[in-house]
């Protein structure tokens, strides 16, 4: 069968101001280095690669935002790459296609979920976020232990009033509508916020008793297929750390090389995933260009590639 030839916009995104650890400013580079480009082009996609966006000025003089710097670790320049993301991300879905934003931390998703909440608010679609993580990043200022920005992504999505200052006026991501997928670590405070706001989540002991294919078919069952703009926000701490250590904050017990395949290739048979985050890679930490390659092969999988060309598999009855 031939893969539906897709409009694919890559977009660097540079950021490493919401990480504690630094690094993830040098993922766009790497996985151009890897080869992502001609994997989706040797798949028949049509990619353009837009480069990187360059690094906003941080935002000043805005009071609000000035107080939130006091507890949130970099915050003018999150709101500065919040705002900029989401205005490049938006234009480029306006344009049509499907765009891969390279991060870059994980606060990169506070603008490419802000602006696929605008289009997909638009054109009349729910907004649907598949959050591939070993953690939950649903952290506020007053829950966070860390005040890193990479771990309040969806807590900022989702409309916590704390955060607001970060880019104000956003479409809010209805928190039922968010799954989290690979999660193993939680912080204490943080766990009660995604357990009252019903958000809906495969865990890893789910994943391991009912397999990460039997979870993703009902995920994605779920979802109304016309009416669906399917966000993908891959952190590369989704997969175990013995598999793609060039991340900042490994956690044991991930993704497995195939199941992180496997989840990929059902994302793509259900024609669903209209945009696209690869978050959090860290170059300077990684084995030899390993995560940087394993992420490529994954997002190849996502676009279409398979071992062998045959029509989808149904699950057994
Ligand atoms: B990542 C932690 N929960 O808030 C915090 O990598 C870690 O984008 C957040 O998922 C990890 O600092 C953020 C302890
Ligand atoms: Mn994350
Ligand atoms: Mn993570
Ligand atoms: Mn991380």
């Amino acid at each position: 069968i031939e893969i539906a030839r897709t409009e694919i916009t890559l977009i660097g995104c540079p950021l490493e101001a919401g990480a504690g650890v630094r690094g993830s400013v040098m993922g766009p580079a790497a996985y151009r280095v890897a080869g992502l480009v001609e994997a989706l082009r040797g798949l028949g996609h049509a990619v353009r690669d837009e480069g990187d966006i360059p690094t906003p000025r941080p935002v000043g003089g805005e009071t609000a935002l000035n107080r939130l710097a006091e507890t949130c670790r970099n915050a003018r320049e999150i709101a500065g790459w919040t705002r900029a993301i989401h205005d490049r991300g938006y234009a480029l879905m306006k344009r049509g296609g499907v765009p891969v934003f390279l991060g870059g931390d994980h606060a990169l998703s506070m603008g490419s979920v802000a602006a696929a909440a605008r289009i997909a608010e638009e054109r009349g679609q729910d907004l649907v976020v598949l959050w591939l993580d070993a953690h939950a990043d649903f952290n506020t200022p007053a829950t966070s232990p860390s005040g890193n920005m990479h771990g309040m992504a969806l807590a900022y999505l989702t409309g916590e009033p704390t955060l607001a200052p970060v880019m104000e006026d956003i479409t809010p991501v209805d928190p039922t509508n968010v799954h989290l997928f690979g999660l193993r670590s939680i912080d204490a405070q943080e766990r009660q916020i995604v357990d009252e706001r019903g958000v809906t989540v495969s865990d890893m002991r789910i994943i391991d008793e009912f397999g990460a294919a039997a979870l993703m078919r009902d995920f994605l069952a779920s979802l109304e297929a016309d009416r669906t703009h399917l966000h993908v926000s891959l952190d590369v701490d989704f997969l175990d750390p013995s598999l793609a250590p060039g991340v900042g904050t490994t956690v044991p017990g991930g993704a497995t090389y195939r199941e992180a395949h496997l989840v990929m290739e059902l994302l793509h048979e259900s024609g669903l995933v209209a945009s696209v985050d690869l978050v959090e890679l860290n170059p300077f930490l990684d084995d030899r260009g390993k995560s940087a390659r394993l992420m490529t092969e994954l997002v190849a999988s996502l676009f279409g590639r398979t071992i062998l060309d045959r029509k989808p598999i149904r699950a057994t009855p």
